[in-house]
């Protein structure tokens, strides 16, 4: 079968502080132009219960509490994209935490300020990628579908 090299995905969530300074077709278009395939999309509401799963790495840090009601403060978008070690490549496009120190170019390098208003979330691993897509989306909402534009983004040893 075609493309089956390229079946890694990864878990974005479009954060707050970009829904309301409205750059989700900035963010969407960085992952589009770089060739990823998005598989997954949708606008929700995170609740206490996601929140600490999600985030439950930082349950004991001080900016816990503060960091869930950030999560809350409105709708977020959930997407999950796919591509060749994609887990990594949209890590490099996101940029570290601490945005106002992120490499320029990237997302939060090139829109935010901020550690907790950073624009975006992103998987950090192969394994909490699988988590995180399968605690965001059910089966039927992640979309299989062959992307012409694959026979130019990849070499035919990486499809
Ligand atoms: P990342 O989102 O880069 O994977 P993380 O998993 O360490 O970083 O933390 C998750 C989010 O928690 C991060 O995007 C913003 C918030 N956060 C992390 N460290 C923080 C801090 N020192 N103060 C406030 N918020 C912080
Ligand atoms: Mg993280």
């Amino acid at each position: 079968m075609i493309f089956d090299g390229v079946r890694e995905k990864t878990l974005v969530l479009v954060k707050p502080d970009a829904i309301q300074r409205g750059l989700i077709g900035e963010i969407v278009a960085r992952f589009e132009r770089k060739g990823l395939k998005l598989v997954g999309i949708k606008m929700m509401n995170l609740n206490d219960e996601v929140l600490k799963e999600h985030y439950a790495h930082l349950a004991d840090k001080p900016f816990f509490a503060s960091l869930k009601n950030f999560m809350k403060s409105s709708p977020v978008i959930a997407m999950c994209w796919e591509g060749l070690e994609v887990v990594s490549a949209v890590r490099l496009l996101c940029g570290i935490t601490k945005a106002r120190a992120a490499e320029a170019g990237s997302i939060r390098g090139d829109f935010a300020m901020s550690v907790s208003c950073n624009v975006v979330h992103a998987s950090d691993t192969v394994d909490n990628a699988k988590r995180e897509v399968a605690r965001f989306f059910t089966e039927d909402e992640l979309q299989d579908y062959r992307k012409s534009e694959y026979e130019h983004v990849y070499a035919e040893d990486e499809r």
